[in-house]
């Protein structure tokens, strides 16, 4: 387990979610309303969410590990408080209630219901499945992520993420997309090119009217990662594989790419791997094919992740399963649901990276506080610098 440890708990119609994050250094000027609640906002945009989120305005309140606000090294625990609660609370009462809750039995294909129940012995009532299993619990990792991306910042490590196809539409990323960061506040579904984002909310509404659902492609950036961050020396430090576990583990998630990624598989050495030159004095390279990663270590280019997400698993037009309360093949069941909430992963996977990266960094270079850390890290930049290793020679 790295540096950096959390856990999250909350039901998605339960009253709050609740997170603890442990192992952040002290002297970090953290603030709820500033450095999380926009974050948050963020993650509940996008054309295709359901009217849930116009019930839900998400924000964090911190409970304990900031003093003043500044982190005090201590654990720092935060919850969000589901709006939706009151309309839910005998369905989800923590205690015994003289009435019975109305039992979900029929699974959907794609979704936790089935092997859940299978698993906990909850065929009675798949809602003891799903509600922990939906990707509501993913408001929390945002938030906890969102602490993570303050010590990037401090460190001087800036994040992009955006989408880059939804369903048969393929946006057109422009080669600096830091470049072009504003305008992704102003597209309902995190695309650079407007026609684009026409065609993807037609193509959404269209899923939408057949009662259908809608996955597709995100992908992050984060520049000014300090080289040899991860291991090539242990499998369970490399910091694509670790990457690679954090990402999966986000729901509905089925794929991850590291820079050139699949295709790699398609080109030659010689046209794939990236040229070692020097840029003022500096060790860099002439291209990003390896997508900042090499060896299981970050080897100084900005790192480059894309995740695919299937399409959402309630389908308002359900497939066919089977009533495990009456053994008939019946439709499956159909709950209130997104059409597509690919621009909300774009966000959630930017913040699970950087909790990933910032592990990994105070894995790599340790630190009670924020400046131990910052001291640590401009030393390892200062190697890239190569008068500096021929003045030592
Ligand atoms: C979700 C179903 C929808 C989503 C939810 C995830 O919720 P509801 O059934 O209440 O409409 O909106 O996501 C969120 C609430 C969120 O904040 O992301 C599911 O089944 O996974």
């Amino acid at each position: 387990m790295g540096r950096l440890r959390y856990l999250t708990a909350g039901e998605s119609h339960g009253q709050r979610l609740t997170g603890i994050l442990e192992g952040m250094p002290a002297g970090l000027s953290l603030i709820a309303e500033r450095d999380i609640d926009p974050i948050l906002k963020e993650r509940q945009r996008g054309h295709g969410r359901s009217r849930r989120q116009q019930i839900e305005s998400d924000t964090a309140r911190i409970t304990s590990g900031v003093r003043h606000g500044v982190t005090t090294g201590a654990p720092i625990a935060i919850t969000i408080e589901n709006k939706d609660w009151v309309r839910w609370q005998q369905q989800m009462a923590i205690e015994p209630t003289a009435t019975e809750p109305t039992r979900v039995t029929v699974p959907r294909p794609g979704h936790a219901d089935l092997a859940g129940a299978i698993k906990y012995d909850h065929t009675a009532d798949l809602r003891n499945v799903l509600e922990r299993a939906s990707a509501r619990e993913t408001a929390m990792r945002v938030a906890i992520g969102a602490i993570a991306q303050v010590l990037l910042r401090a460190l001087g490590i800036e994040s992009i993420a955006y989408v880059k196809s939804i369903g048969n539409t393929q946006d057109r990323t422009p080669d600096d997309p830091f470049t072009l960061h504003s305008r992704l506040a102003t597209s309902t579904v995190r695309v650079f090119d407007e026609a684009a984002e026409a065609q993807i909310i037609a193509e959404i509404d269209d899923a939408r009217s057949k009662g259908d659902t809608l996955g597709g492609v995100v992908e992050c950036r984060f520049r000014g990662m300090p080289v040899g961050v991860g291991s090539h020396v242990h499998w369970d430090r490399k910091l694509d594989g670790l990457l690679a576990q954090a990402i999966m583990s986000i729901q509905a998630v089925k794929a991850v790419e590291i820079g050139a990624g699949l295709q790699a598989a398609h080109s030659r050495g010689s046209a794939n791997h990236d040229a070692i030159a020097l840029n003022d004095g500096s060790l860099a390279r002439t291209s990003n094919n390896a997508g900042g990663i090499e060896g299981g270590m970050s080897n100084g280019e900005y790192i480059v992740v894309r995740a695919a997400m299937k399409p959402i698993s309630t389908l308002m037009q359900p497939l066919q399963s089977v009533n495990l309360a009456t053994g008939e093949e019946t439709k499956a069941h159909i709950e209130r649901s997104d059409v597509c909430a690919v621009p909300a992963l774009a966000i959630i996977v930017e913040n699970v990276v950087a909790l990933t990266l910032a592990s990994a960094l105070l894995d790599t270079f340790g630190g009670d506080t924020a400046n131990e850390l910052l001291v640590r890290v401009q030393e390892r930049r200062n190697r890239m610098k190569l008068e500096r290793a021929s003045a030592q020679a």
